[in-house]
């Protein structure tokens, strides 16, 4: 079965009210490929503001992070329940900045998307490489890494609540886009992993995004390679042009 397109918008810690409510706007009028699945993850104090101003079908808000503690004493966090009583049915997972910034380890990602997948969330899982791992030839042994972290907690049907999101960590808001062949190499690499470690069908199923400087102009010929099933956009996903990136394949 082909898998559908898939385009997330990665406001990161951006946006004001006015700025959201315009982004919002724009795709509400904006003509969409009608078999392209959208979601924007505008930071966790718009995504009420977001929900509420979203007419388009196809389009879903999401969260950027959230907890692995059902409600309590987390100061500063969000839990799974939270984010569904507010009718927010996806978040991001394991992003770099994440990783990198606030010290998540692939275990800390993996059980944050666990509980989020039983307590009904999908996620957008993300991985990625450094440039040191890169160039000292690590890439698809770090991204195993990330990606046996996650099937040592998820198994079954949770496969099917998740998008993963291959976001190298050079290419992240630095103009710097891999390469087409560098993402489809990876992209292919993740696929055979799913395939030799969990299932043909979830290989078969799961899209696998790439992300890290996706804009207008590079989107059309990286949407063109088998493995890319779509994209996780940052700051290109807070400009009009976030409409093209949505329509590549148009
Ligand atoms: C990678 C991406 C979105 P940008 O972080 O997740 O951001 O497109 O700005 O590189």
């Amino acid at each position: 079965m082909a898998r559908k397109f898939f385009v997330g918008g990665n406001f990161k810690m951006n946006g004001t009210k006015g700025s959201i409510k315009s982004i919002v706007k724009g795709l509400n009028e904006a003509q969409l490929d009608s078999n392209v699945e959208v979601v924007i993850a505008p930071p966790s104090l718009y995504l009420q503001l977001a929900q509420a101003e979203l007419t388009k079908a196809g389009v879903a808000v999401s969260a950027q992070n959230v907890y692995d503690k059902p409600n309590g004493a987390y100061t500063g966090e969000i839990s799974v329940a939270q984010l569904k009583d507010s009718d927010i049915h996806w978040t991001i997972l394991g992003h770099s900045e994440r990783r990198t910034l606030l010290g998540e380890t692939d275990e800390v990602v993996a059980s944050k998307t666990k509980v989020a997948i039983d307590g009904g969330l999908s996620v957008v899982w993300c991985c990625g490489e450094s440039l040191e791992e890169r160039e000292g030839g690590n890439t698809i042994a770090v991204i195993e890494r990330q990606l046996s972290a996650l099937a040592a907690k998820v198994s079954g049907a949770d496969w099917a609540k998740i998008v993963i999101a291959y976001e190298p960590i050079w290419a992240i808001g630095t103009g710097k886009v891999a390469t087409v062949e560098q993402a489809q190499d990876v992209h292919a690499a993740i696929r055979k992993w799913l395939r030799a470690n969990v299932s043909d069908a979830v290989a078969d199923a799961t899209r696998i995004l790439y992300g890290g400087s996706v804009n207008g102009k590079n989107c059309k010929d990286l949407a063109k390679e088998q493995d890319i099933d779509g994209f996780l956009v940052g700051g290109a996903s807070l400009k009009p042009e976030f409409i093209d990136i949505i329509n590549s394949n148009l």
